[in-house]
């Protein structure tokens, strides 16, 4: 056997010529497939990857507009934010807001504020005009009430269209977009008479007048840096001058300043800012346009309860049928074995869920049990009984289900109606369920008698477990976790002072002086996280202990959002009780707030109240209109002006009025 007929042979005459002598035919093809995919491994990504296929420069292009977008996402892409002693960590948009609190890191897959973040960061990533179109936000074209072409008037007969046909489909009810004319002229022309003070109502203190002005100021300072950078959106970033959403919002603009913000206007007077929200409201609010998921609670406190707000105010039919419109969106999340609603509600598809991280998928108390004013006025207004019957069904849900101690937890499953994590705060997670218990009493006047006992429970039971003196003497409100008292205090926990005053003084027995003083006291707290910073500004949660009282313990609890719940608690403080303090208070508060708030282009939270120098956090939120500025500006005002006797404020501060006692309730005649 010839050695060269098993192994290739190199001499002289070796090459290709050689090789094809020495390889058999077989191994011939296996060479000849090595060598196939060798190529196809260099070649192929130029077919098969799109980004690849034009060219080298596109490549090196693409590479640096989206490495220069991540520069300018900036911290918020790193997640989650390490906290910082110094005081220049990152401050999550929190959600009622759920606000949500990082109680430490031992839960970090339940914690809110990591879940939020994602959210953020995927909403950063959707949202983001820049991100999305590679390219600077425009300035918008605003639309005003007399420059009114066909073609804007075809988008408002469009969303007209589709809600008239979204009402027959639900049965009727509200009085029809017949009537719904564009009528700019509502301003206070329909209520001259009704002896109802919802604007002017000046003090007869020169002083009061003047810082009542100052708050105005505040206000169209606001509402121009949103006009003019983000006017459409849902909030602006007063400092990069652009839109910016919260998860609560879903991913899509549906101008939730401009809701937000409209009955403030009108009752500041502001004709101009108002019938321009009018005509935003008018032509591009249509929630039948939206595919994203959006917050049940939050759509309810702040667009419909919004738009109920200036339907009384003004009587225009069309606020009262965009609420309607907005309202039957929500009603999917309804649809539950206990009828206790679901959180989210996927708007496009009536697809409803639960926050994952709720106590095994459960519904927040807070949030099912802050729709009941609204719900109810809706039904008298537009004689759809639909939204009543969701909201009582709740309330005996809850009346039914027994509560541990005398508490009521934090969260509850809408599937078995059984309570979640014994978890019991009047701050984040519980807030406004106990406020709409008075609130739906007063709203009555004083015929929902089962409110006002659920009231009267729920508050002694508070009283008696969650009300505590600190070693120096201020009151404050403990949270309790399974039995244990956690003695901190949120901001938004501020708000009770002024639910305990309303309930002393609605409710006349023999716990009205103790919860009155019980409502000074907390006020008095609340100021002192105030005052106990260098900005003036009260952290979002403080603590007591046995070395701090009413002072942030975490940095991640330093930060402050432009929250209302303080200057809240002294509106409703000053009105019952005439304190000159509470003005005073307020004042200190309106100039914290320019010092540290305020930049070119709007209002901004800060990231530490204990800092001299405190970073900005870039978002308005929407809230500063709707409760910040409004309660500023009423506590400057005559006690006239949205008077506690005819109006009731929803959670979000848009005063809704009181059955038997207001000419603006505006009670449909149909069923
Ligand atoms: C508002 O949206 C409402 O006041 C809500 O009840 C709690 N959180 C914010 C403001 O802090």
């Amino acid at each position: 056997m010839a050695v060269g007929s098993v192994l290739p042979l190199y001499n002289k005459r070796s090459g290709w010529w050689m090789l094809r002598r020495v390889f058999r035919s077989r191994e011939k093809v296996l060479i000849f497939l090595l060598c196939l995919t060798f190529l196809f491994i260099c070649i192929g990504p130029i077919f098969f990857l799109p980004d690849l296929r034009g060219g080298i420069s596109t490549k090196v292009d693409h590479v640096y507009k989206v490495y220069k977008q991540m520069q300018k996402a900036g911290p918020e892409l790193i997640l989650p934010p390490p906290p910082r002693e110094s005081g220049e960590e990152l401050v999550g948009i929190r959600k009622h807001e759920g606000v949500y609190h990082n109680g430490g890191n031992s839960n970090q897959h339940n914690d809110i504020h990591l879940s939020d973040d994602k959210q953020r960061l995927l909403e950063k990533i959707n949202n983001d005009e820049e991100l999305r179109h590679m390219r600077v936000i425009e300035k918008p074209v605003v639309l005003t009430v007399s420059a009114t072409p066909a073609n804007k008037q075809n988008a408002a007969a469009q969303i007209d269209e589709s809600i008239r046909l979204e009402k027959k489909e639900a049965g009727g009810g509200g009085g029809g977009h017949e009537e719904n004319e564009i009528k700019v002229g509502y301003h206070g022309a329909e209520n001259k008479g009704s002896g109802m003070v919802v604007q002017g109502g000046e003090d007869a203190d020169p002083v009061a007048r003047e810082r009542r002005e100052k708050v105005k100021e505040m206000v169209l300072h606001a509402w121009r840096g949103y006009k003019t950078y983000a006017w459409g959106k849902n909030e602006l970033r007063p400092i990069s001058k652009r839109g910016h959403t919260a998860g609560i919002f879903g991913r899509q603009d549906m101008g939730a300043t401009i809701v937000d913000a409209l009955d403030t206007l009108y009752i500041m007077g502001l004709t101009e800012e108002f019938n321009e929200g009018r005509t935003w409201v008018q032509y591009h609010l249509d929630f039948n346009q939206l595919r994203s998921e959006m917050s049940v609670f939050e759509t309810n406190i702040r667009f419909v309860g919004g738009l109920l707000t200036v339907y009384a105010l003004t009587g225009d039919p069309l606020f009262r049928d965009r609420a309607l419109h907005i309202a039957r969106k929500l009603l999917p999340a309804f649809d539950t074995p206990t009828g206790i609603p679901y959180a989210l509600i996927n708007v496009g598809n009536g697809i409803a869920k639960n926050y994952a991280w709720a106590s095994g998928g459960s519904s927040i108390l807070s949030e099912f049990g802050t729709l009941h004013l609204e719900f109810k006025y809706l039904s008298d207004i537009s004689g759809d009984p639909v939204f009543r019957e969701k909201v009582m069904r709740i309330r005996d849900v809850i009346r039914k289900t027994e509560r541990p101690g005398g508490l009521y937890p934090n969260y509850m499953n809408p599937k078995t109606g059984k309570w979640g994590q014994r978890h019991t705060s009047v701050g984040a997670l519980g807030d406004s369920f106990y406020e709409y218990l008075i609130k739906a009493y007063v709203q009555s006047n004083g015929k929902d008698i089962v409110a006002k006992e659920m009231y009267e429970e729920a508050i002694d039971g508070i009283t008696k477990r969650l009300v505590l003196k600190s070693h120096s003497g201020l009151t404050y409100l403990a949270e309790s976790k399974f039995d244990r008292l956690e003695h901190k205090m949120d901001h938004l926990a501020c708000f009770s002072g002024g639910m305990y005053a309303m309930g002393a003084k609605s409710i006349q027995n023999e716990n009205s002086k103790t919860h009155m003083e019980i409502a000074e006291g907390l006020a008095n707290t609340c100021h002192e996280s105030y005052a106990r910073t260098p900005t003036g500004l009260g952290p979002e949660s403080f603590r007591f202990t046995e070395g701090i009282e009413a002072r942030a313990l975490k940095s991640s609890e330093k930060y402050y959002i432009l929250r209302p719940e303080v200057i809240e608690s002294w509106f409703y403080m000053w009105r019952y009780t005439k304190d000159q303090k509470y003005r005073d208070w307020a004042w200190a508060a309106v100039m914290a707030l320019e010092k540290y708030c305020r930049v070119e282009a709007g209002f901004s939270g800060i990231q530490n109240v204990y800092m001299e120098n405190p970073q900005k956090d870039d978002v308005q939120q929407s809230f500063i209109f709707a409760e910040t500025f409004k309660y500023l500006y009423l506590i400057f005002s005559d006690d006239s002006l949205i008077s506690l006797d005819e109006w009731v404020f929803n959670t979000e501060a848009h005063p809704l009025p009181i059955e038997g006692k207001n000419s603006f309730y505006r009670k449909s005649q149909g069923k």
